[in-house]
């Protein structure tokens, strides 16, 4: 079958529910989780304003409008590049640049879900992703990789989704040789449901954030605060992750959406 037939399949599809639109996004407002780095930076994002312009009101009589406050590492987003210093060379690293053809793509869905109801600071290893492909089939160039944790279940809660205590925040997230061998694979691109790409605790790994550090070295993009994983197969859905055209943006809230098949 040629592709276009394929489409015209997957249109049918969609319309008629056999695949179905799953929302990987979670709600933008003023309780959206703001990332909160250690005592030594002084400046973080404000968190997300939504102002009022008219809601048919002296000032629009016939239309409702807001306009926004909003960071770009806020919410359900994307990571560029250019957000690390490993990645500030590239010129398709920026919301901007990068191909949009790489914004779609399988993914391949890790459940950790049961390992972080037992411990927060749970870390995915590279041994792990090799026992969940022997048993889900490989991950495969070009693909999505993300860690299943279901921390989205904790909500729009900045205490309970950031989780810090006097030792910093405790969170899920990769180890070094877990972003080192799904990079080898080449992936597009790996994400996490909690406040970034990394475990709470990796600014104390070798390199500190190596989600970060590491992802964007490769020109490779990470996702923060998904939701909704535990709707996705472990393999056979698609996600469609875009940013906002930013421009020489770092980063951008984005709709994250997964085409599923039913049944
Ligand atoms: C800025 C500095 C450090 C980190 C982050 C942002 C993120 O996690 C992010 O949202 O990209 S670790
Ligand atoms: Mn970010």
């Amino acid at each position: 079958m040629t592709a276009p037939n394929i489409l015209e399949n997957i249109g049918d599809m969609l319309l008629s529910g056999s695949v179905e639109v799953v929302d990987l996004t979670g709600t933008l407002g003023p309780d959206t989780p703001i990332l909160q780095l250690p005592p030594d930076f002084a400046r973080n994002t404000p968190r997300v304003e939504i102002h009022k312009i008219s809601e048919y009101d002296e000032d629009g009589p016939f239309f409702a409008w807001n306009w926004l406050k909003l960071g770009e590492h806020t919410g359900t987003h994307f990571d560029a590049p250019h957000h690390w210093i490993t990645g500030k060379d590239y010129a398709d690293g920026y919301t901007d640049s990068i191909p949009v053809q790489n914004f779609v793509a399988p993914v391949n869905v890790i459940d950790c879900s049961t390992e972080v109801a037992k411990d927060a600071d749970f870390l995915l290893s590279a041994d792990a992703v090799k026992a969940w492909e022997a048993e889900h089939g490989a991950i495969n160039e070009g693909e999505w990789v993300v860690m299943r944790s279901d921390w989205d279940k904790r909500g729009n809660d900045q205490d309970t989704f950031l989780n810090a205590d006097e030792t910093g925040p405790h969170s899920p997230g990769p180890t070094v040789d877990c972003i080192q061998y799904i990079l080898s694979k080449g992936i597009t691109g790996w994400g996490n449901q909690c406040i970034g790409t990394d475990a709470g605790q990796a600014g104390g790994m070798e390199p500190p954030y190596p989600a970060h550090n590491l992802l964007h070295q490769a020109n490779r993009y990470g996702l923060a605060s998904l939701a909704n994983l535990d709707k996705l197969p472990p393999k056979g859905a698609i996600l469609i992750a875009a940013p906002l055209k930013i421009e020489n943006g770092t980063g951008s809230p984005i709709r994250a959406l997964a085409l599923v098949p039913k049944g």
